[in-house]
């Protein structure tokens, strides 16, 4: 099987990359990605030999038809990816999340290729704290921020072409992942990198906002899961029942490092900020027999901090640039 992976210089691409290499070794992969400051090559130096890299935009039809042609299916990571940055501008978003995803989609469709999408929670809007509900397949859509709602559009986008051209096409919405390689602008690296830094890390608003984590393996493991075995047109949510809140997880990382555990600011809150996100992946898991393996967020958090102290060199470049936004924004 030939597999085009978009994004595969991301965060999770990068990770999903991997661990098809080591897991797969008849999956040839071919990687499609712009290289914007969220893609980094380097995350795919332990792999380089074993895949092709292309560098390119998902928004220009000419190179999506010339890589799609020849493979079996896509994975459909590239995305715009910070909340934060779509509330600065969000042009960058519709265009990559939206117009990048009907490229891809036109494509598949003209190549009869598989297609499985990645998308996110955070199309469902937010949950109040006290709220047993979960979020579901069915659901509605009512997305908070320009990044989320670029996403729902491309998720309605992948239903549209798999009712009305048959696009064999599945969608995945998954929580907040953690784990290696993410980027230094998202909570977790941007926090454990400050404190390395000697710099206190920053809460927004009161703290109390939960997100619901799962290790970035997981949700690469529960993606293959729905390649291999998942019904085409449907959706499936992806979660580990990890639900915590921002406060408690900056009290773990400052424990982990040895710091006072009260030893952070509250800074100005982001506008929109969804209150908590909860996944019910009953469906996933009983339709496909999934199931998570990091289910200790204590240890998946202190091998995460181990990471980014063992891998300075790869997060360094990106520390000051990033900074140098938040500290724009106030935060
Ligand atoms: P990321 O920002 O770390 O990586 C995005 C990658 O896409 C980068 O390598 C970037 O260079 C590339 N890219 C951006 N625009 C592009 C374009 N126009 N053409 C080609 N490549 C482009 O993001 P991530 O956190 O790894 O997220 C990956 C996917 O997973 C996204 O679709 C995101 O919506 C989804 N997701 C993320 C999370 C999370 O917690 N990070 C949770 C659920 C879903
Ligand atoms: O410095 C910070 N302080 C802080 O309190 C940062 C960067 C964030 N936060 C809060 C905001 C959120 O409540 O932490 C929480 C997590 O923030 P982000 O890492 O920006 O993630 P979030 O906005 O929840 O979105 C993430 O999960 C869903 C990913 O970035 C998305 O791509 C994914 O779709």
């Amino acid at each position: 099987m030939h597999v085009l992976v978009t994004g595969g210089a991301g965060f999770i691409g990068s990770n999903f990359v991997h661990q098809t290499v080591r897991e797969r070794p008849d999956v040839q992969v071919t990687v499609l990605d712009a290289l914007t400051y969220a893609g980094d090559e380097r995350s795919l130096d332990p792999v380089e030999r074993k895949i092709v890299f292309a560098k390119g935009d998902i928004a220009d039809p000419d190179i999506v038809d010339s890589l799609v042609k020849d493979v079996d299916l896509v994975v459909h990571f590239a995305a715009e990816s910070h909340n934060d940055n779509s509330l600065h501008d969000p042009w960058p978003f519709l265009r990559t999340n939206i117009i990048g995803t009907y490229q891809l989609l036109e494509a598949v469709r003209r190549h009869d290729v598989r297609f499985h999408h990645i998308s996110t929670d955070e199309v469902y809007g937010d949950l109040e704290l006290d709220d047993p509900a979960k979020f579901t397949p069915e659901t509605p859509y009512n997305p908070s921020s320009p990044y989320s709602s670029t996403k729902a559009a491309s998720d309605l986008l992948v239903r549209a072409w798999a009712r009305s051209f048959g696009v064999r096409a599945t969608i995945s919405n998954c929580s907040n992942n953690y784990g290696p390689f993410q980027h230094v602008e998202k909570f977790i690296p941007r926090q454990i990198t400050n404190v390395i830094d000697g710099v206190r890390p920053k809460l927004y608003g009161s703290g109390e906002n939960v997100r619901d984590w799962i290790h970035v393996e997981d949700h690469n493991s529960a993606v293959w899961a729905i390649i291999e075995r998942g019904r085409l047109g449907e959706t499936y949510l992806i979660g580990a029942d990890g639900e915590e809140n921002n406060k408690t997880v900056v009290e773990d990382i400052l424990e982990i490092m040895g710091q006072p555990a009260d030893a952070y600011d509250l800074v100005s809150d982001r506008p929109g900020h969804d209150l908590r996100y909860a996944i019910d992946s009953t469906k996933l898991r009983e339709e496909l027999g999934w199931a998570p393996r990091y289910e200790n967020f204590r240890a998946g958090l202190e091998a995460t901090v181990a990471w980014y102290q063992a891998n300075e060199a790869w997060w360094r470049p990106q520390k000051d640039a990033t900074e140098a936004k938040y500290a724009q924004l106030g935060r």
